[in-house]
């Protein structure tokens, strides 16, 4: 059986991992198509995207030079899409931000891959390990791809058959090849629906190549823009997205179908009651606070990076100022 080793079923639900595969395959299969994409453009204002960095996402070694093998998670939060929906509240948040009881998933899942891995390291001996969340220099829809957990939508999101693409992909770079099996590659789901790029309200979705045009998502100019900025063209004045964008998450049969099998009651989120009020009374609220005092009233959450004049630039869109 393709168990990992003392992870139990248990310690895996309450990290919250739907799935989760191993491969040694440490070099990107889309490597030459995140190349294009530089060329085009498409990174827009992202530069980190764009720099010396680039390299480093040719192979795991980069990273991790004595990477052999990985491990790819996919940590879920459907339940907070759900309760996002549920309290339908006036102003919408991207749902990654509460699905981890609020906190900010880099450091809620960056605890939880270190306990997996200070667990594996008891049973396999001189186990080293380095992770990858996010923020490192790898292609990681695509490290989740070629691990066979799902494939790449056309809203460019990894999507998996049973749990659609409200997951966050979080990984163990190993020092080590396990004794485990590969799953095999995921193929395309996505056919002929074409319901994200629709959705789409700044056609931001590259339909050819499955990417997005980060100069035209919202999800760039309301999470990546820490100054006044003009919104991409298309931006709905009427949608209230203040922070992320769900849109074409949101509109895909995959996650409908997984969201249908998710259970249990709408959960506490105070960022969620926070949003749910008149547009102005945040505002006004976030106006009056210093720096210093926006960032420790969001301390450890999604919303402390974007910073408040960021935050503040999200809002004076809707309000017309
Ligand atoms: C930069 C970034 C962004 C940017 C740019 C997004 C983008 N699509 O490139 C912005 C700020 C817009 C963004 C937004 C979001 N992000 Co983001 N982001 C990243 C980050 C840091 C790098 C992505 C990157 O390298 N982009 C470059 C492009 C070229 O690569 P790619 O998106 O992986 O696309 C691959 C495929 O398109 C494929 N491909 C290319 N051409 C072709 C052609 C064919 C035919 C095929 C089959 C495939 C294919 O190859 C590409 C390279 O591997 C990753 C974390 C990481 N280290 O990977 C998170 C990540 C992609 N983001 C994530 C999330 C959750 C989001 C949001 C949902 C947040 C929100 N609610 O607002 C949105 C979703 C927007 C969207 N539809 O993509 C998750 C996605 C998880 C998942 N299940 O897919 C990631 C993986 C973080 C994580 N560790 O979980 N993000
Ligand atoms: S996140 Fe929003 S703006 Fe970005 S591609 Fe998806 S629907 Fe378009
Ligand atoms: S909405 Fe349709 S085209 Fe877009 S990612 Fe989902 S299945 Fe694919």
């Amino acid at each position: 059986m393709n168990q990992l080793f003392s992870l139990s079923p248990k310690l895996m639900a309450d990290a919250r991992v739907v799935d989760w595969a191993y491969t040694e395959k440490l070099e990107p299969t889309t490597y030459q198509a995140y190349l294009n994409w530089i060329d085009h453009k498409s990174h827009g204002p992202l530069n980190y995207l764009a720099d010396e960095r680039k390299e480093k996402r040719k192979n795991l070694k980069e990273i991790f030079p004595q990477c052999q093998s990985a491990l790819v998670f996919l940590f879920d939060y459907r339940d907070s899409k759900k309760t996002i929906e549920k309290l339908n509240p006036s102003n919408k948040i991207a749902s990654y931000t509460v699905g981890f009881e609020d906190q900010d998933y880099h450091f809620w899942i960056k605890d939880k891959l270190n306990n997996f891995a200070r667990i594996l390291q008891k049973d396999i001996k001189n186990l080293e390990y380095q992770f990858s969340l996010d923020v490192h220099p790898v292609l990681e829809r695509d490290l989740a791809y070629r691990s066979g957990l799902g494939w790449f939508g056309k809203n460019s999101m990894l999507i998996s058959r049973k749990y659609g693409s409200y997951t966050i992909i979080g990984s163990l770079l190993l020092n080590q090849r396990l004794d485990l099996l590969p799953k095999t590659l995921e193929t395309d789901h996505c056919g002929s629906c074409t319901r994200c790029l629709q959705a789409c309200p700044t056609n931001a979705i590259m339909n050819e190549t499955r990417t997005i045009d980060t100069k035209k998502c919202i999800s760039t100019f309301t999470i990546e823009l820490f100054k006044d900025a003009i919104p991409p063209a298309g931006y709905p004045p009427e949608s209230h997205e203040v922070f992320g964008c769900d849109i074409c998450q949101e509109v895909c049969p995959w996650n409908n179908k997984a969201l249908q099998k998710v259970e249990g009651q709408v959960k506490e989120s105070s960022l969620v009651s926070f949003f749910d009020r008149d547009l102005k009374q945040i505002y006004s609220e976030l106006e009056q606070m210093s720096n210093k005092e926006y960032k420790t009233f969001f301390k450890g959450t999604s919303f402390e990076r974007l910073g408040k004049k960021g935050m503040l630039k999200n809002l004076k869109y809707y309000l017309n100022l």
